[in-house]
């Protein structure tokens, strides 16, 4: 059984692809995205797979890739098309590849136009394909920077992508609109710049018009991935290192109960329960600072700055908002206890009483 997730970064309205052999697990991820690395890891975590590799259709123009972030957590290789000239990658892919998981593969079908180095990657059962930035959603992909070609994507998109079976399902890189997946049958028909009766000259006509403006992180971007999202400097990653944390695909980072007794004299601990359960019979973990979730964001100036915080509860729910909240009013290092004093108490920690 084939494992499927489309994924989505709503700043770049970036697609990132999971494809995963349910049986020997193994996976791949396409067009993963910087800012996301965190979330993709915690999902190929969270079931049990095995990723072998993260894939690029290009090299980007508008976000930066999670290629690299993942190769450091996973030891995954990074594979991108010989023709992007990117530096770093351990794998160089050209057209009639095949990248393999388990009993399965994807096909590389190189479609150049929105730059030279794209390619379609398709599934080995030509049941579905992933076009990058080539075909979009009854669109396509800009050709007005990183050698972009109108003539040359309008032939990429005709001999390799509409000439799939009908039913193949589309998934594009980008949707700027809210839209997720398309097929050939519908872009043949519907798509207003490459389908029906459009001729080749047509679509330049249209192309030459678009009048984009450049995407705002095109001067950031570009370089990035051409180092495969490698930074300059690798100290830019983000730096989880006063404890041993846990992202969740949730979207939170999480500690757990050991790893918080071991850092408890570098963090402040915030119980968030009500007062009568901070005196109740499962106790409170010494130290720890008392102020209920209705109130956390009215009383985030007693909120220390100079140390991470951690987040404790009853269970780890109410935690967990709670560090969703202050996550979003700017607080960068903040993690939540997972289990809360139940799971604490459980695993035989100290509790104070009273
Ligand atoms: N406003 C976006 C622009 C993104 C953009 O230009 N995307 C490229 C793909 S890298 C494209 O082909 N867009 C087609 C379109 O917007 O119709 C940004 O600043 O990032
Ligand atoms: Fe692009």
């Amino acid at each position: 059984m084939l494992i499927f997730r489309q994924l989505f970064d709503p700043q770049s309205s970036t697609y990132t692809y999971l494809l995963a052999d349910a049986g020997t697990k193994e996976a791949v991820l396409i067009d993963t995205v910087f800012e996301q690395a965190p979330r993709d890891a915690a999902l190929v975590r969270e079931l049990g797979l095995k990723l072998l590799c993260t894939l690029e259709t290009h090299v980007h123009a508008d976000h930066v890739t999670g290629a690299w972030m993942m190769k450091k957590k996973f030891g995954s290789a990074i594979a991108i098309a010989t023709d992007t000239g990117a530096q770093g990658a351990d794998r160089y892919l050209a057209h009639g590849d095949r990248v393999a998981f388990g009993p399965r593969y994807l096909q590389v079908r190189s479609t150049p136009g929105h730059t030279t180095g794209c390619v379609t990657f398709v599934l080995d059962d030509e049941t579905m394909a992933f076009t990058g930035d080539c075909l979009l959603i009854r669109g396509s992909g800009r050709t007005d920077f990183q050698q972009g070609d109108a003539r040359s994507m309008y032939r990429s998109v005709h001999s390799q992508v509409l000439t799939l079976p009908h039913a193949c399902l589309l998934y594009p890189a980008h949707d700027y609109r809210g839209l997720s997946v398309t097929s050939v049958a519908e872009e043949r028909e519907f798509n207003p710049r490459l389908g029906g009766e459009i001729s080749e000259d047509d679509f330049t006509g249209y192309m030459d018009n678009l009048g984009l403006p450049h995407p705002k992180k095109m001067d950031i971007a570009v370089p990035a991935n051409m180092r495969c999202g490698r930074p300059e400097n690798d100290a830019d990653a983000p730096d989880q290192s006063w404890a041993h944390l846990t992202f969740t695909f949730a979207g939170l980072w999480e500690i757990d109960p050991q790893t918080l007794e071991e850092a408890a004299s570098k963090v402040a601990i915030i119980d968030v329960r009500e007062p009568d359960e901070y005196v109740g019979p499962l106790g409170h973990i010494r130290g720890a600072k008392l102020i209920p979730l209705g109130t956390l964001l009215s009383r985030t100036a007693e909120l220390p700055r100079d140390r991470p915080l951690v987040m404790v509860c009853r269970s780890g729910a109410r935690s967990a908002n709670a560090t969703l909240m202050l996550q979003r009013s700017g607080f960068p290092n903040v993690a939540n206890m997972n289990g809360g004093m139940l799971r604490w108490r459980g695993e035989g920690h100290a509790v104070d009483m009273g």
